[in-house]
């Protein structure tokens, strides 16, 4: 049983190029959209994340001449995966799904502008320096229970609920409501194994608290 506390819903980058048909598209991630918009009033608050990379972005292998999609690169000192041009500012394919249900948002997080670098993390950049700010709204909020849903299981959900179980927030995942890219092979169950050693909790969308 979950004890209801002050708590938010973070739904991480629900974009058209994450969803089947995008630029980095994740299996079935659509499929989660009906799950986060069900759950959603559960929540005293709801905060959204958006990458949104300048085309110019480190984390494309457009940008690397030479180089292939998933290979890996050194950016200032962190591993960095190549990816395919996606969510770049502004395009279509930065847009949320129009599925998803923003009405009830209250935040919207843009991330990944830098482009030396990567931001998987809602809460700070892959060099784990520079802070979006997210940690300090929630904490003057009093919130303290936070639940990640969204787009990808093995990177952003990952790292931003990495981050928030070492802020000292109580973490949760909920895996009905997430999809992930699952590259390299086995990722997603790697990203579950660290993320349950670290203290966060698993769960589904059925095993929530009532509002
Ligand atoms: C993501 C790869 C690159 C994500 C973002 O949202 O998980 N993955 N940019
Ligand atoms: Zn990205």
């Amino acid at each position: 049983m979950i004890k209801k506390r002050n708590n938010a819903l973070i739904i991480t980058d629900i974009q058209l190029d994450f969803c089947p048909g995008g630029a980095l598209a994740v299996n079935e991630g659509d499929r989660i959209i009906p799950v986060v918009n069900a759950i959603a009033p559960k929540f005293d608050k709801i905060i959204a994340t958006q990458d949104w990379h300048p085309d110019t972005h480190l984390s494309f292998a457009a940008n690397h001449p030479g180089k292939k999609i998933y290979e890996m690169v050194d950016l200032g000192g962190v591993p960095q995966v190549l990816w395919p041009a996606h969510c770049v500012q502004g395009s279509q394919g930065a847009d949320f799904h129009p599925d998803l249900d923003l009405r009830p948002v209250d935040l919207v997080i843009r991330k990944g502008q830098n482009p030396g670098i990567d931001s998987y993390s809602a809460f700070m950049e892959n060099d784990k320096k520079t802070r979006t700010g997210l940690d300090g709204y929630l904490k003057g909020l009093g919130i303290t229970q936070l639940f990640f849903t969204g787009l990808a299981t093995d990177y952003c959900v990952f790292y931003s609920a990495m981050d928030a179980a070492g802020l000292g927030f109580e973490v949760f995942v909920v895996l009905d409501a997430c999809r992930g890219v699952d590259v390299p092979e086995d990722n997603v169950q790697r990203a579950k194994s660290v993320m349950k050693r670290n203290g966060i909790t698993l769960i589904q969308s059925e095993d929530l608290p009532d509002a």
